[in-house]
């Protein structure tokens, strides 16, 4: 009923009436009042006038299960939502869902995560209130040497959700990182859980710095946010839907061949280190070599010096620009 009320709110033009709202929902109107105080606590301006009834009249930055759930336009994502005002990492809360039989597409979203997971047991800093912490629960029919690609859907979703909703261009960073000047707005931590060759399900966890003004001293020089970039702050769950919306779309094409022909050039079109030199570093070692763009597996290319080309798998090796993080 909460969300209902939110968007019948967001869409009338002047004011709901009480009553109507009684009959619709077919509660009393100390119910209706009650649903009304919980927005008005969560941070909406609601205007109550005696025998006219209730109107918006300012929104707030919040991304609870009735704001998300009345911007959301997807067909299967978020179609479960789960909203945390803090938790200790959405993946891991994902995870725990899935155990539990979660459904594919179900959404984890958190204000704030406490032990915000990067990959390799690196730390992701998740501040309340500012940013996106979300992870999706999938059930791919997929083998599970392709769930790697899933972090390039996502990328891809991240990228064309940000674009829409803010008109910032920002651009891939391969395998898990979107960009903006330079510097990083998104990571994305794509975990799996396999029973003999099968996906049982794949995580998928993404973190946008949408309204973050300032990082810890040891991330300021490469990490950025939305609003740094645009000058104003944004409305996130404008940017969930965005991203949420792409993502299906993305995930579609990706289905169809297993792998990223349909995606590819895209894809290309949107790294960030495309033609440019890049330092590899895998298990045996280092090398430079200029970034050609993804191959339909979802790989690397990279051009050494002497002309032969590098096929780079994601998961084992970082990819920095040999000036700066790009
Ligand atoms: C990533 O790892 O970039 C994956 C981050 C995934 C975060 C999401 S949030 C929702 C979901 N729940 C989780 O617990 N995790 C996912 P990696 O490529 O390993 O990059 C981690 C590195 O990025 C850190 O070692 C820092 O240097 C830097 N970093 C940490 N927090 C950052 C932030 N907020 N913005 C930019 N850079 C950050």
């Amino acid at each position: 009923m909460k969300s209902e009320i939110l968007k019948m709110l967001k869409t009338s033009s002047g004011y709901l009436s009480g009553q109507q709202l009684c009959e619709k929902f077919g509660v009393s109107r100390t119910a209706v009042w009650k649903v009304i105080r919980q927005l008005e606590e969560e941070g909406y301006k609601i205007e109550a006038v005696r025998n006219k009834g209730y109107r918006l009249t300012g929104e707030a930055d919040v991304i609870t299960q009735a704001e998300l759930q009345s911007m959301l336009q997807t067909r299967w994502i978020g179609n479960r939502l789960e909203y945390f005002d803090e938790t200790d990492s959405t993946n891991i809360r994902a995870r725990k869902l899935a155990e539990e039989g979660a459904p594919h597409g179900t959404l984890v979203v958190a204000d704030s995560q406490s032990a915000g997971k990067g990959r390799r047991g690196r730390a992701w800093i998740s501040p309340k209130g500012v940013g996106i912490w979300m992870s999706l629960v999938l059930r791919p029919p997929i083998r599970p040497a392709d769930a790697s690609m899933l972090t390039l859907v996502a990328g891809m979703a991240v990228v064309k959700g940000v674009r829409k909703s803010t008109g910032l261009k920002a651009m891939i960073k391969w395998p898990n990182d979107a960009i903006l000047s330079g510097k990083k707005i998104c990571g994305i931590l794509t975990e799996m859980s396999t029973e003999e060759d099968r996906i049982r399900y794949v995580i998928t966890g993404i973190g946008i710095n949408v309204n973050v003004s300032s990082f810890p001293e040891e991330i300021a020089e490469k990490a950025t946010s939305l609003k740094e970039e645009l000058g104003e702050a944004v409305k996130r769950s404008l940017v969930i839907a965005a991203v949420a919306e792409a993502f299906e779309e993305f995930y579609d094409s990706f289905l169809k061949t297993h792998d990223m022909s349909c995606l590819m050039e895209d894809y290309n079109k949107a790294l960030v280190n495309r033609n440019r030199q890049v330092t590899v570093l895998d298990s045996r070692g280092q090398y430079q070599g200029r970034a050609l763009g993804i191959d339909p597996e979802g790989s690397l290319l990279v051009q050494r010096r002497d002309g032969t080309v590098e096929s780079v798998i994601s998961g084992e090796v970082s990819v920095r620009g040999i000036y700066g993080y790009v």
